[in-house]
C-alpha cells in the first residue's frame, strides 16, 4: 500500500470503556434501552464493557507494541454534554485528551468518531432526540466542541458511524434505541436529520480545520442481482437505491436518489427537504475528504412478489448457524443468502471480494477517497489452558479482505486506511460478549472476568502485517 497508508483498528465508546456513571458522564440511550429485558443477549450491558476507560493505557501500549498506525475510536457525546447541550463535564474532555495523548505517544494516528450510536439520554427526553430537528443545533455545537479542543492533535474525523445501520435498529425493528417498530415515516426524517447534522458539521470543520479529514462511515452491503434473469437486475437496482446509495449519494453528491425519493413520496414516508436543507447537504458533499466503509458482508437481491416476504424477520445474535431469516420489501426486492458463499457462525457471508467491490464502486461513483473504517470477523474464541487463543479463521478472514484491497488500490481505488473491527474483544451491541472480533481477547463474559488481556495469534499476525505494509 502507498506510504501515507494506514495499518489500524477500531472501537466505539459504549462497547469498550464502560464506566458508564462515572467522571460525571450522562446517561446515553444505550444505558437505558440495555436495561429492557430481552433486548440483549443474555440482558449484556456496556456498564463495565471492557474498561478501557480506567485500561486505556495498557491498550494504547497493547497497539503500540504491534505497530498500529491509526486507531479509531468514537467519543461518548454524553461524557463532554451529559444533558447533550449546556455545561460541558471537564472529566470527559480531560480523558480523551489523555487517550489522544497516549496515542499520539507513540505515533499512533487518533481517528475519531463523533457519534457512535449513544446520544444523550437528556436530548430523547427533552425532544426526542433524533426524531427533532432540534437535535441538528446541539449536534454541530457538540462537534465544533470537540474540533476546537483537539485541532492540531486529531487529523482525521468521522462524523457518524453506520446512520443506515442505527436507524434502521432504531426506527423499524426495534433492536436498538428507541425501540421503535415500522415506523418508516420518522425512519426518513430522523435519517433527513442525521444528514444535516453531518452537512453542518462538516462545514464547520472546514472553518476550524481546514487540513482536517472529514467523512461519515456507512455500512456499505454491495449487493449482487440473483442471475442474468432482468427482473432480478431490477430487484439490486431497487435495492441499492434504498439501502446503499440513498445514504451514499447524500453524502457525496447531497442529494437523494430519484427513484428511491419518488418511490418513498408514492408511499407517502418520504421526508420533507426544504430548499435550504438542500443547498447545506450539497455544500457540505462537496467538501468530504473520504468515503469511510465498513464492509461486512455483500446482499443478494431477489425478486420479491408482491405477496412475498416482508422486511421484518428473525436475525441470528445468538451464534446459532441458519437462524436468520430472509427479508425484503414486497414488490421490489428481497436478500437471499448467497448459496455460493461460507457464512460466520452469525450467518454473515463472508465474501473478500465484496470489499473491493465496494471500493471499486465508490471511486467510480463518487471519485472519493475511502477509508475502510471497520472490518473483521466475529466469531468464538476459545482461551487455551496456556493462556493463547489459536484464531487461525480470523487470520485467513482478514488476509484475504486485505489481499482483495490491495488489489482494488492496485486497480486506481485511493484507499487512505483498513481499520479492523476490533483491537479489543468488546461488547457486541446485540450479540453480547460471547462475539467476538479482536487481536487481544480480554477475559469476560455476560456476567464479568477478570477483564485481564490475552494476544491472539491474529495479534502477531498483523503485527507482521503492518511490518511489512501488507507483504506478509
Ligand atoms: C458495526 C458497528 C460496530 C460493531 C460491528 C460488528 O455495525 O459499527 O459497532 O458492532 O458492526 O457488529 P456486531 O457486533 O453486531 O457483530
Amino acid at each position: 500500500m502507498p506510504d501515507t497508508f494506514l495499518w489500524g483498528s477500531a472501537s466505539a465508546a459504549y462497547q469498550i470503556e464502560g464506566a458508564a456513571q462515572e467522571a460525571g458522564k450522562g446517561i446515553s440511550n444505550w444505558d437505558e434501552f440495555v436495561k429492557i429485558p430481552g433486548k440483549t443477549f443474555k440482558e449484556s450491558t456496556g456498564e463495565v464493557a471492557v474498561d478501557h476507560y480506567h485500561r486505556y493505557k495498557e491498550d494504547v501500549a497493547l497497539m503500540a507494541e504491534m505497530g498500529l498506525q491509526t486507531y479509531r475510536f468514537s467519543i461518548a457525546w454524553a461524557r463532554i454534554f451529559p444533558k447533550g447541550h449546556g455545561e460541558v463535564n471537564l472529566e470527559g474532555v480531560q480523558f480523551y485528551t489523555e487517550l489522544i495523548d497516549e496515542c499520539l505517544k507513540y505515533g499512533i494516528e487518533p481517528m475519531v468518531t463523533l457519534y457512535h450510536w449513544d446520544i444523550p439520554q437528556a436530548l430523547v427526553e427533552e425532544y426526542g432526540g433524533w426524531e427533532s430537528p432540534k437535535v441538528v443545533e446541539d449536534f454541530v455545537h457538540y462537534a465544533t466542541f470537540l474540533f476546537n479542543q483537539f485541532k492540531g492533535k486529531v487529523k482525521y474525523w468521522i462524523t457518524i458511524n453506520e446512520q443506515n445501520i442505527f436507524t434502521t435498529f432504531g426506527w423499524l425493528t426495534a433492536m436498538h434505541p428507541p425501540g421503535k417498530f415500522d415506523d418508516e415515516k420518522m425512519y426518513y426524517q430522523v435519517n433527513h436529520h442525521v444528514f444535516l447534522a453531518h452537512a453542518k458539521s462538516v462545514l464547520a470543520f472546514k472553518e476550524i480545520m481546514p487540513e482536517g479529514k472529514i467523512g461519515a462511515s456507512f455500512a456499505y452491503s454491495p449487493s449482487y442481482a440473483l442471475n442474468s434473469d432482468p427482473i432480478h437486475a431490477m430487484a439490486k437496482m431497487d435495492f441499492d437505491n434504498l439501502k446503499n446509495f440513498w445514504w451514499m449519494d447524500v453524502y457525496a453528491y447531497g442529494r437523494y436518489p430519484k427513484n428511491a425519493y419518488h418511490y418513498l413520496e408514492q408511499k407517502g414516508v418520504a421526508p420533507i427537504v426544504t430548499e435550504a436543507d438542500q443547498t447545506i447537504l450539497k455544500q457540505a458533499a462537496a467538501l468530504i475528504d473520504f468515503m469511510g466503509v465498513n464492509y461486512y458482508q455483500t446482499s443478494v437481491a431477489e425478486y420479491n412478489p408482491i405477496d412475498g416476504v416482508g422486511p421484518y424477520g428473525e436475525m441470528n445474535t445468538t451464534g446459532k448457524k441458519g437462524t436468520g431469516q430472509v427479508t425484503g420489501i414486497p414488490g421490489l426486492y428481497k436478500n437471499p443468502t448467497n448459496t455460493h458463499l461460507k457464512t460466520t457462525d452469525w450467518d454473515w457471508v463472508i465474501d473478500p471480494s465484496g470489499l473491493r467491490y465496494a471500493c471499486k464502486e465508490i471511486t467510480s461513483r463518487y471519485d472519493l477517497p475511502i477509508v475502510i473504517s471497520e472490518n473483521g470477523l466475529g466469531a468464538f474464541d476459545t482461551l487455551t489452558d496456556t493462556q493463547e487463543i489459536h484464531d487461525a479463521y480470523r487470520i485467513e478472514y482478514l488476509s484475504k479482505h486485505i489481499e482483495e484491497l490491495m488489489k482494488a488500490s492496485e486497480e486506481g481505488c485511493e484507499i487512505w486506511a483498513y481499520c479492523t473491527w476490533s483491537f479489543t474483544d468488546l461488547l457486541s451491541w446485540l450479540n453480547g460478549y460471547q462475539k467476538r472480533y479482536g487481536f487481544v481477547y480480554v477475559d469476560r463474559d455476560e456476567v464479568g472476568g477478570s477483564l485481564n488481556r490475552y494476544k491472539k495469534d491474529s495479534y502477531y499476525w498483523y503485527k507482521e502485517v503492518i511490518e511489512t505494509n501488507g507483504q506478509s
